[in-house]
């Protein structure tokens, strides 16, 4: 909409005061009505240029009045004043009625085409596990944590892995170097939380911890040098294997589906006895197949004892579980060295 031409209110008319006065009136009052039918913000945005803008007509009658006799200045002047407060006060409350600031603004063409956002999502892994904590969440298990950077005794001498054992060779795991004779290395499981768990607090406690681990296996489909894992520990008293199984068959089915099954083979750790390999079976690309995804068995009376747990008082169980294994047979992905590629192309598939 053109800018409507106002008269120029200049000297000559200044002569002539009443009928000043009178115009100041008549305009106003258009100006107010204009304003209230103003029906989108293209059209208050009109409406502002006209009356209120740098050229519109409020400004004429301001430099008109620069001209005007100067007995009649200060009446007319006052008058003008209270014309812009009333103007304005018009735009602002017209302005929230019709949809806010870009009445202020140049209108908006809503034909124009948007402008590309690029849209950022977590990491495949990372939803995983907030998955994987929420299901155990659900059975009440309540979130452990402990250091990447572990010492032996939580690695390994608590959990039943004495001095000379071949799982602290050094070829097995990544050591820094020793600081005030204390021997520290990048954690290899996280069952060091579940030690660090029992000495934080008694049974009945039923935790998970989700976290990094660190081995030097070489990388492969299946294997990384980092990874993660998930660790359940459950104690309190009459805590059995059946409880073991349960938990992990509701942990299946909630993760892989209502058909999934769960499989248990005999197995060892120094940490748990009875000990078990973990397999999950699961529909992959049509097939119902058993994949091995982790270990678990009861807690050994011996790791207890090493954390002041009486082993004739309480039981417990324990399972830990690969994460970049469930993520990947979640969603089909064969390789496991592309989950930390970080190629964008691979990434926003999920
Ligand atoms: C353990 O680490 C035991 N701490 C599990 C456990 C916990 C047993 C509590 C009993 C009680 P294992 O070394 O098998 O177990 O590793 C468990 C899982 O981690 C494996 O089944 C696999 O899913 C995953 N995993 C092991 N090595 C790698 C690797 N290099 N890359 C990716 N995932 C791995």
């Amino acid at each position: 909409m053109g800018r409507v031409r106002s008269r120029r209110v200049g000297t000559e008319a200044f002569a002539r005061l009443p009928f000043v006065l009178q115009d100041i009136e008549q305009d106003e009052a258009q100006a107010l009505a204009d304003a209230r039918v103003a029906a989108d913000a293209a059209a208050l945005e009109a409406w502002r240029i006209r009356w209120i803008g740098a050229n519109g007509r409020l400004k004429d009658l301001m430099d008109g009045l620069k001209s005007a006799p100067k007995d009649q200045k200060p009446a007319l002047g006052k008058r003008l004043n209270a014309m812009k407060v009333a103007l304005e006060a018009a735009f602002e409350s017209r302005k929230s009625a019709v949809g806010g600031g870009a009445a202020a603004g140049p209108a908006i063409d809503l034909t124009e085409p948007g402008l590309p956002v690029g849209e950022g999502r977590r990491h495949i892994l990372s939803r995983t596990i907030a998955d994987i904590v929420q299901i155990f969440g659900r059975m009440g298990f309540e979130v452990a944590e402990g250091p990447e950077v572990e010492d032996e005794w939580h690695n390994f001498t608590a959990l039943n892995i004495p001095e000379g054992h071949p799982a602290r060779e050094p070829t097995d795991n990544f050591y820094m170097a020793e600081q005030g004779g204390v021997r520290r290395l990048l954690r290899t499981q996280t069952s060091t939380v579940q030690i660090r768990a029992m000495e934080a607090r008694k049974p009945p406690l039923k935790v998970v911890a989700v976290g990094r681990v660190y081995r030097p296996d070489t990388h492969d489909a299946t294997h990384y040098s980092m990874f993660h894992q998930i660790e359940g520990l459950y104690v309190d008293r009459g805590v059995t294997m059946v409880d073991l199984k349960t938990t992990l068959w509701h942990f299946a089915r909630a993760c892989f589906g209502p058909e999934a099954e769960v499989r248990m083979r005999p197995s060892f750790f120094p940490f748990t006895e009875p000990s078990a390999e973990v397999d999950m079976k699961m529909k992959i690309k049509g097939e119902w197949r058993w994949v091995e995804l982790g270990g678990c068995g009861m807690v050994d009376p011996a790791v207890l004892q090493s954390v002041g747990v009486d082993p004739e008082e309480f039981t417990g169980f324990a399972f830990g579980l690969g994460v970049e294994r469930i993520a990947m047979r979640r969603h089909g992905i064969s390789d496991i060295r592309w989950l930390f590629d970080n190629d964008v192309r691979f990434l926003r598939q999920f």
